[in-house]
């Protein structure tokens, strides 16, 4: 019992997670590196970067530990989720066409917020997660470029999958969920839920390679290729933790096409523009991989991005020592990290509550993680 023990706490040590994320014009950013958030302008310029330092004023701290980022194209905005260990449920906004931050109240209705897996959805502007065991959405689509009123999780419904233990892998595309590695499905296949028609399809659906492996059934980070034209995604990366391909999963003729995977096989997360798929390491390096939507299985080559790390801004020295110190575990928001906190929540929805109320005292990160374990040591107990 106590190896499990300790075996939780590992994970609950990880600390914050920077980002990547494109503006909707392509422009690149990394926000929460080093304490800072900064501009690397469009991939034109990526072999000499100039690295512009974003506004401060009302950025989060990004010292959560389940941080995502998102494009809200028809927006030029991008949402941030759990970015602030204070206040783990609420969504800042950052509008890149006026280089502003704005920060929106959200209630969690139930959602985890230290290990809720989100996507966006292009059309509708509504976000969905899978926390608990339960579909929830966050509606957004009266919300563009600056936060307004507060806003809430809802519960749409349980899956028609079995959620426990699964650590999700969620992709966009077409305005359909992808749910990857659910339990009990085989290589190539995916889950879908129908955002429009708000329902699961009963059926599994598969995306075969015509030539080479389709997407192994096993944990990674997906990143969906945006449309030129503001039209819907119809083509997503997934890349496995281990970071050994990128898959291409066509969801118009049903297909999935592998690619090269990063050289740098440290845990990663990614974003993708209209003709890049960017990779943000632990160690804060970053890498693309140039991306045809229209030929996708020509050759790629993963080529790294330097020469911003100290951009312009000057580093205020806590931010930079917790985020210097944060960077090292920054993946595990999409590994090990999430896998316990997601099946201790779902195990228990207490602990998820525990957690919240812990985080709502301001309090320092030590003591909140050692709340955080003995929560999830009760519920263990119980
Ligand atoms: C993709 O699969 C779906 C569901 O099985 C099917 O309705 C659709 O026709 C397929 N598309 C193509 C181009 O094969
Ligand atoms: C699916 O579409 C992509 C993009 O047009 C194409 O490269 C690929 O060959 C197609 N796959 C199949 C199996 O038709
Ligand atoms: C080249 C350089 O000055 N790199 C520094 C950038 O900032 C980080 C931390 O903020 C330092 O560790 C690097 O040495």
């Amino acid at each position: 019992m106590l190896s499990l023990f300790l075996s939780l706490l590992a994970p609950a040590a990880v600390l914050a997670t920077p980002c990547v994320e494109f503006d909707s014009n392509f422009n690149l950013y990394v926000f929460g590196l080093n304490g800072k958030d900064v501009g690397l302008g469009a991939q034109s310029t990526w072999a000499s970067p100039t690295a512009t330092a974003l506004a401060t004023s009302g950025r989060p701290p990004f010292d959560g530990t389940n941080t995502q980022c998102f494009l809200s194209q028809y927006n030029n905005a991008i949402y941030i989720l759990g970015a602030d260990n204070a206040n783990p449920a609420n969504v800042y906004i950052y509008d890149a066409t006026g280089n502003a931050w704005s920060m929106s109240t959200v209630t969690t209705a139930g959602v985890d917020p230290s290990s809720l897996v989100s996507i966006l959805d292009h059309d509708t502007n509504v976000f969905y997660a899978l926390s608990g065991g339960n579909l929830y959405q966050l509606d957004y689509s009266t919300i563009t470029n600056a936060a307004t009123g507060p806003t809430a999780w809802e519960v749409v419904e349980a899956p028609n999958f079995q959620t426990t233990g699964y650590k999700p892998v969620m992709a966009l595309a077409q305005n359909h969920i992808h749910f990857l590695d659910v339990p009990g499905n085989t290589a190539g296949e995916a889950n879908i839920f129908v955002i429009h028609f708000s329902y699961f399809q009963p059926a599994v659906q598969s995306y075969p390679a015509a030539s080479g492996a389709t997407f192994p059934e096993t944990h990674g980070q997906t990143a969906s290729f945006f449309d030129p034209n503001d039209q819907v995604q119809e083509q997503f990366a997934f890349v496995p933790d281990d970071n050994s391909a990128v898959y291409i999963v066509n969801v118009e003729n049903n297909s999935t096409i592998p690619l090269t995977g990063p050289t740098d096989t440290t845990a990663s997360t990614f974003a993708a523009s209209a003709a890049a798929l960017v990779q943000l390491t632990s160690a804060g390096s970053i890498y693309y991989m140039p991306f045809d939507q229209t030929n996708p299985s020509a050759a790629v080559a993963w080529t790294p991005i330097t020469g911003f790390a100290n951009g312009t801004a000057t580093s205020g020295s806590s931010s930079s020592t917790t985020a210097g110190s944060a960077v090292g575990t920054a993946t595990a928001a999409g590994g090990g990290g999430s896998s316990t906190s997601a099946s201790a929540s779902t195990a228990n929805p207490s602990a998820g509550s525990a957690r919240g109320a812990a985080t709502g005292l301001r309090i320092g990160r030590e003591t909140v993680f050692a709340l955080g374990a003995v929560a999830l040591a009760a519920c263990l107990f119980l």
